[in-house]
């Protein structure tokens, strides 16, 4: 891209208010930091599904936890030096992408909201998740649970989280944080 066109979309940006940062940290019922939780804003217009990879290594799916925007295309390759069998539980369905060795890689499309659950049949110990947000601004805690959020519009926006242990959160936010939110059981 021309520099000149970039100039004039850094500006239409500024205009429109994108790139605000909100911040914040996330707990579980429990009181512990949330590792690992997905941060988004719901209902938020989704203009950009992409690619997204979630890489097997070491008998283990990386990352572990993942946000993707509806129509995101997944791809899962095996850079691993075992044959892994990759399925999964996603919209009461299961799919499964069968068993492929080292070097190749298969993909999904994904375009409905909700929990994509991935294990593999070889190895019981690997385990994954993929959550497809209606959303194109979203993120994942850290190990203290906290997260930062770029590109949020100015205004009042309902932001979800979502943990692996099934327990969720939803708050109003209004400004840059930070703010504290405690993930229940739904
Ligand atoms: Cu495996």
């Amino acid at each position: 891209m021309k520099l000149g066109n970039m100039l004039i979309l850094c500006a239409l940006c500024v205009e429109l208010g994108f790139g605000d940062t909100l911040t914040g940290v996330v707990t579980l019922s429990n009181g512990r930091p949330a590792r690992n939780a997905v941060v988004y804003l719901s209902g938020h217009h989704v203009h950009s599904p992409g690619r997204a990879v979630v890489d097997q290594r070491n008998k283990a799916f990386i990352p572990h936890v993942s946000a993707v925007p509806i129509g995101t295309t997944v791809v899962f390759p095996n850079n691993d030096t075992v044959f892994h069998n990759v399925f999964a539980e996603y919209d009461a369905k299961r799919f499964d992408l069968g068993m492929y060795p080292r070097g190749a890689s298969r993909s999904v499309r994904f375009d409905k909201p909700g929990v994509v659950a991935l294990f593999c049949s070889v190895h019981s110990e690997m385990g994954a998740f993929i959550l497809v947000v209606d959303s194109d601004v979203y993120t994942v805690t850290d190990s203290s649970g906290a997260f930062r959020l770029d590109g949020v519009p100015k205004g009042t926006h309902s932001l979800k989280v979502w943990h692996e242990t099934g327990e969720v959160g939803s708050v109003s936010v209004v400004g840059r944080g930070p703010v504290r939110i405690q993930a229940r059981r739904p």
